[in-house]
């Protein structure tokens, strides 16, 4: 057994997930570190899936009843576990989805963020209430618990994304089973020991929160059974258009976080040394497979050759290697179809007629790992290659001589999920924010598109799919509304002025 290994069942061990591995299991547990295995671990049948999700309708038939305040408990109990956890589930991040220490911590955080924003949301879940026309009456608006949702994740925030979904799920009510990316498995085994360990704590019923391992069968579980009344799907374009019109077939609902492909304008006004260190962490952070990650920049013709030279400057320094050592920036990617894909899209950038700034070849990191340098291809045009995602460390770099032509580029591409502008100039801070702006649901100023906070509500438009999750009343979406209409006068007035008597 590997070092790898050893220490990924270790912080198992102590986050009270046992020891979940079974050799004949049909799933491979593996660290992208060094490709190595983990331990093999077995699938949930399609049965089995379909007896989970009658578990969790169960409980959520207790949880609907208690007040959501209450409800609140089980997420400040999951958000205490957390913090004393953090280190452990940090670390388990770094083995299994190849982040960084620090992303890996960060990502942790994130989950903690989104419990004190639960917990807090817990005691505001409001409705309106609404001016009726007839008198002696009165209408208002109630939010009620929706039911079991299904959450299906991908490998890059094998843990944040539940926690957005299961901490306002839970607050609001519902009741969860998810089906983690298949290449990170121990990551959701362990959320879903801390979780069942707050479940105690806070006497939740049980079943409230299941997790499902296996492939595509148990997804399609989850998207065909009429009892999930919500679907929340993090992943590729591909996948949510095989998942939404089989959700909405049966009237079921999605929210879907689908990809990216996200740019940043840089206008000749930008702070220079803040942009570099913004489109850096951007582009390179997670070795560029955030959904928020930045692949294109749109930079100002003026100030093209000197930003270019300072990113290729900043690249190379840029230390590669194994995501457990604290000095690292760039881990692995997550696999190897993963890394040809990268060099695949570099080749066809500079078929284009694209220049390789620097990168773009593999890297020296740990053996069986698949580590590249982090690419930037300076491009005459912006070519399909561009407009497609690939999710791997790649910035293309198109220029534009004024505003409307850079916003233009931005928006010519079918993703939209977040963007930024580097500028000091307000108009065109304001002008990318308005609606003539960027199309995406995020759109930031002098920071890159990734690294949101959990307090807004994320999500994108476009191919990315148009949900929102966490922060502002996303929470919604875990809900159904209904409104009420009260009566509390002597007369039976009807609206819109009908007599029928
Ligand atoms: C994702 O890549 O799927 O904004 C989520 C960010 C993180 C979340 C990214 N807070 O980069």
């Amino acid at each position: 057994m590997t070092d790898i290994s050893t220490r990924a069942r270790e912080i198992l061990e102590r986050l009270g997930a046992g020891n979940p591995f079974d050799e004949d299991g049909e799933l491979v547990a593996r660290s992208p570190i060094d490709g190595g295995v983990i331990g093999r671990l077995r699938a949930h049948t399609p049965q089995e899936a379909a007896a989970a999700i009658g578990r969790a309708q169960e409980a959520f038939e207790l949880w609907r009843a208690v007040p959501a305040p209450v409800r609140g408990r089980l997420v400040r109990e999951l958000g205490e576990l957390l913090r004393e956890h953090k280190h452990d589930l940090g670390a388990l991040v770094t083995i299994e989805a190849g982040k960084i220490v620090s992303e890996g911590l960060g990502e942790v955080q994130e989950m903690i963020d989104i419990c004190d924003l639960a917990v807090g949301l817990s005691r505001q879940l409001h409705g309106l209430t609404i001016a009726t026309e007839r008198p002696g009456h009165r209408m208002m608006e109630q939010w009620h618990p929706l039911g079991v949702v299904g959450v299906i994740s991908a490998f890059n925030f094998p843990v944040a994304v539940w926690s957005w979904n299961s901490a306002l799920a839970f607050v609001c009510g519902d009741a969860v089973v998810w089906k983690p990316s298949e290449k990170t498995l121990l990551t959701a085994l362990a959320c879903q020991a801390l979780i069942e360990e707050a479940a105690r704590r806070a006497g939740a019923p049980d079943g409230l929160s299941q997790v499902l391992l296996g492939d595509r069968a148990i997804g399609e579980a989850l998207v065909d059974d009429p009892r999930i009344p919500l679907v929340s799907a993090t992943g590729s374009t591909r996948m949510g258009k095989e998942v939404a019109p089989r959700v909405a077939a049966r009237l079921g609902r999605t929210l879907l976080e689908l990809g990216g492909n996200n740019a940043a304008i840089v206008a000749p006004s930008a702070d220079l040394d803040l942009t570099v260190r913004g489109i850096v962490f951007s582009a390179v952070g997670t070795a560029g497979q955030r959904c928020t990650s930045l692949r294109r920049i749109i930079v100002h013709e003026s100030i093209r050759a000197d930003l270019v030279s300072r990113l290729k400057a900043a690249y190379e320094t840029l230390p590669i290697g194994s995501p457990l050592e604290t000095s690292t920036l760039v881990g692995p990617l997550i696999d190897e179809a993963a890394a040809d894909a990268f060099l695949r899209a570099i080749k066809r950038a500079q078929a284009d007629g694209g220049t390789l700034v620097t990168g773009g070849t593999r890297a020296d990191g740990v053996a069986g790992g698949q580590y590249v340098r982090p690419a930037i291809v300076d491009m005459p045009e912006q070519t399909e290659i561009v407009r497609d995602e690939t999710f791997a460390p790649i910035l293309y770099v198109l220029g534009y001589r004024d505003l409307d032509e850079a916003v233009g580029l931005h928006n010519a591409v079918t993703q939209g999920l977040s963007s930024s502008i580097f500028t000091l100039n307000v108009r065109e801070a304001e002008t990318f924010m308005s609606a003539a702006g960027s199309d995406c649901g995020i759109a930031n100023v002098n920071i890159g598109p990734s690294g949101a906070e959990i307090g807004g509500a994320f999500g994108g438009e476009k191919d990315t799919g148009g949900g929102r999750e966490s922060g502002s009343d996303a929470w919604r979406s875990y809900m159904r509304r209904a409104t009420n209409t009260i009566n509390y006068s002597t007369e039976l007035p009807l609206a819109q002025g009908v007599e029928f008597s």
